[in-house]
């Protein structure tokens, strides 16, 4: 019964044997995640190499603008849809409710995508693949990559940033070179 004390010495009773040799084998298994993690970082492609740099909301802002302007090649509802050049730069901001701009990469062509926060902390998922970032206001994170399949692909923010977080979206189109 939970509600009664427990009974006098209930602490210094010995442990079976079977709770040992759990707790042995959770440990050990413990140990080897952790270097498993490691070795997952060279051998498959489950973590990404990522760079984090600091900089300011406006900073951040300011790039995401830049781009904006010279590359937008189309309108999507309130989105600005922008194609940089391939090899380029490319920036994703993160505020409260939405993924900003909608980018257009080539397939084949590798980037550095830039993500920050202007306000929150929030999460950068892109769907359908697995690829999952949290992203910090006053932290850049620059991943190198190479989008390999043509399509539409979304972005869900999957760290809580508030009440409209479940709306939190954003579009990246991998299309081919023409
Ligand atoms: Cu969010």
């Amino acid at each position: 019964m939970a509600i009664a004390s427990p009974s006098a010495g209930w602490w210094k009773e010995p442990i079976h044997k079977v709770e040992l040799i759990w707790i042995i084998v959770a440990f050990l298994w413990g140990i080897a995640m952790f270097f498993m993690m490691i070795y997952w970082h060279g051998v498959g492609s489950q973590n990404l190499s990522n760079e984090a740099y600091r900089t300011t909301p406006a900073d951040f802002a300011a790039k995401v603008d830049k781009m904006t302007e010279a590359y937008t090649v189309r309108q999507e509802g309130a989105f600005p849809v922008v194609r940089p050049p391939p090899g380029s730069d490319v920036y994703m901001m993160g505020r409260v409710y939405m993924w900003w701009p909608m980018l257009e990469l080539v397939k084949g062509e590798t980037y550095r995508l830039h993500l920050s926060s202007i306000d929150l902390q929030h999460g950068f998922s892109l769907q359908p693949v697995n690829i999952n970032l949290q992203v910090h206001p006053g932290y850049e994170m620059v991943v190198t990559m190479t989008p390999n399949q043509t399509g539409q692909f979304g972005i869900v923010c999957n760290e809580y940033c508030g009440f409209g977080h479940h709306t939190m979206t954003g579009r990246i189109y991998v299309v081919d070179n023409k």
